[in-house]
């Protein structure tokens, strides 16, 4: 090879350098384990972002809360020191109360009814995010939460001093309200508070049950379709705006189908969920009338008491929602 030749090479090989050096890497931290039909979803999400941007931008998911504790992600997510993140929606109710308006009883208690308000709540969600300089790509609901006991749930009386685990605020004043001692745990202590004695019952999802194989700690589970919240992920505004635009775009893109997918995952893992607990030995049922009773009127309490809470930005965004669902 003569030295002009392999200067060229060399320059060649120099001028695809950037290329190379331009491609992102950003770090995911997520609360939820691999089990879980969430962690599925956004684990298929980053593999789709890689695939469409040809290796561009990858995402590196780490899931059950293994590199940021759940309280942590959106603050970490916040400051850049990480990109994206995902987490249980309803635990920012500190920061507004609009969060937590898809963890009130009677508000949407369908997959469609439940969409709608995501639909219609998005706008103010996206605004709060973006004025601490973050982006959300999607949301998803979980299946509509019920309660789990290691008995019969059959009496109101039942519920009197009952130890439950709750994943979010508005889960504990509802136990509160029905007589019962509630404890926010987070979904990857629940096996160490069932065998601890720290917990005796557990309000979550069919799915939530099954992915950590509730079976193991109790008996019942009251499908009493509380409401259907939602996990949001959400990225640094600052890093998506690093990216050129095509890259953008397929993130963008596979969001949407991301969020498409993700409700039916829930969908379905809802009732396959529903059989691998009856498989398990767990007794399902729906709540009885005298059950359905106080049910109902710990639910009435909590949604008063939201709507003295809550802003009224946040009480015309329920409105503008229960106008839609009226006409
Ligand atoms: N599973 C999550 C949130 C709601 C649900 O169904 C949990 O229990 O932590």
């Amino acid at each position: 090879m003569n030295k002009n030749v392999s200067r060229t090479l060399l320059l060649a090989t120099a001028c695809s350098l950037p290329v190379a050096a331009s491609a992102a890497e950003w770090t995911m931290a997520t609360p939820y384990g691999d089990a879980s039909f969430h962690t599925k979803n956004v684990k298929q999400f980053a593999e789709d972002v890689a695939e469409a941007t040809d290796g561009e931008l990858t995402i590196n998911v780490h899931s059950g809360g293994s590199l940021v504790a759940h309280g942590e992600i959106k603050p970490s997510v916040r400051r850049g020191t990480i990109e994206a993140g995902e987490v249980f929606l309803s635990t920012l109710s500190n920061e507004d109360p609009i969060f937590e308006v898809d963890t009130l009883p009677g508000v949407a208690g369908s997959y469609e009814e439940a969409f709608d308000l995501w639909q219609t709540t998005k706008p103010v969600i996206t605004e709060l995010f973006a004025n601490q300089g973050m982006m959300p790509l999607y949301a998803v609901a979980w299946p509509a939460q019920g309660i789990y006991t290691d008995f019969e749930l059959n009496d109101p009386e039942q519920f009197e001093g009952l130890r439950v685990r709750a994943p979010n605020i508005n889960t504990q004043r509802f136990v509160d309200y029905l007589g019962g001692n509630p404890t926010e745990t987070e979904e990857s202590d629940i096996p160490t508070a069932f065998s601890t004695g720290r917990v005796d019952a557990m309000i979550t999802s069919s799915s939530t049950g099954n992915s950590m194989t509730a079976w193991d700690y109790v008996s019942h589970y009251t499908d009493a379709n509380l409401w259907l919240p939602k996990n949001i992920v959400f990225i640094n505004q600052q890093a998506f705006d690093r990216l050129d635009e095509a890259t953008q775009e397929a993130v963008l893109e596979a969001a949407a189908r991301a969020e498409e997918r993700g409700w039916q995952m829930s969908r379905d893992d809802n009732e396959a969920s529903l059989e691998a607990l009856q498989e398990n030995g767990i007794t399902v049922s729906t709540p009885n009338e005298a059950v359905a009773a106080v049910l109902q009127s710990a639910g009435d309490q909590l949604f008063a008491a939201w709507e003295d809470r809550a802003g009224e930005q946040a009480r015309q965004v329920l409105d503008e929602y229960q106008q839609q669902r009226e006409d």
